[in-house]
């Protein structure tokens, strides 16, 4: 079996970087092609993704789709793309041979994971993959939830603002419940779950960009007390944040938070 992936995606997007920090991790060649998100709809959603110039657009109309989560706009999404990704989201990975089509940033991951035969990255055992499988299923129902309140942050609603608070408590609980028995969460070592906690947490700590809308709308950051109420998983955040392999990859992503809160250096 050849080793490898392609991903596709708009970028820079902290769902791909889970595959990416996992990939340098373990020396797994990861090839990554996509665009900002404001040039996403130009190009072609396919195993092959290409960037369409105006005549490209008019030969492939019929591949022209209305972005169904997150993009209003129309995007181009080969029936080929959809066969391998019937979701029709990104980030998008395929096989290197391209017949395969892997979807949702979790399970982009574990496509990488599971390229390493004797590591731990992703549990010694089919038990422990199993543990680091209940973590990510966990880590996907907040991450889903903090989709729609990132998508809602500029005009806030009650019922939106609550549902994100239980969330981010209820997970948030969990980990920190973890840390106090682990060094890592759910395991004295690193696993996948680290990389998606750390990926997708900062994606949500985006919020604090956010913070004078939610203000005028009378709402207060979720995250506002995250250091001391959460220390564990705050310096669990901190200390990834600082391994070679994450830092790489986020590059100054998370700078605005180093400058907002204290003791994140
Ligand atoms: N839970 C998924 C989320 C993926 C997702 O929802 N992607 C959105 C963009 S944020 C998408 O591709 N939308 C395509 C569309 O709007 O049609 C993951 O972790 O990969």
């Amino acid at each position: 079996m050849q080793k490898g992936l392609r991903v596709f995606s708009y970028l820079p997007n902290p769902r791909v970087w889970k595959a990416e920090i996992a990939a340098k991790i373990l020396n797994i060649p990861i090839e990554i092609l996509g665009d900002k998100p404001a040039e996403i709809p130009n190009w072609l959603w396919h195993t092959n993704p290409k960037k369409l110039s105006d005549d490209d657009k008019v030969k492939l109309a019929a591949f022209e789709r209305k972005g169904k989560r997150g993009f209003n706009s129309s995007l181009y999404k080969s029936d080929k793309f959809l066969e391998l990704v019937p979701f029709g989201t990104v980030p998008a990975a395929f096989s290197p041979d391209g017949s395969v089509g892997i979807f949702e940033s979790n399970s982009i991951l574990r496509a990488i994971a599971r390229q390493d035969e004797d590591g731990t990255l992703y549990g010694k055992d089919s038990f422990e993959a199993s543990r680091v499988d209940s973590f990510l299923d966990s880590n996907l129902v907040f991450s889903r939830e903090h989709q729609e309140y990132l998508f809602g942050l500029q005009d806030m609603n009650d019922f939106l603002y609550s549902r994100m608070k239980k969330a981010y408590e209820f997970f948030l609980n969990g980990i920190e419940e973890s840390l106090k028995k682990f060094k890592f969460i759910g395991f004295n070592h690193l696993t996948i779950i680290d990389i998606s906690f750390f990926c997708d947490f900062s994606q949500f700590l985006r919020e604090g960009h956010y913070e004078e809308e939610l203000k005028t709308k009378g709402f207060s950051l979720i995250s506002e007390n995250f250091p001391e109420d959460f220390p564990k998983s705050f310096n669990h955040l901190k200390e990834l944040s600082k391994k070679d392999e994450f830092a790489s990859t986020i590059g100054t992503y998370l700078n605005w938070y180093k400058k907002k809160v204290k003791n994140f250096n």
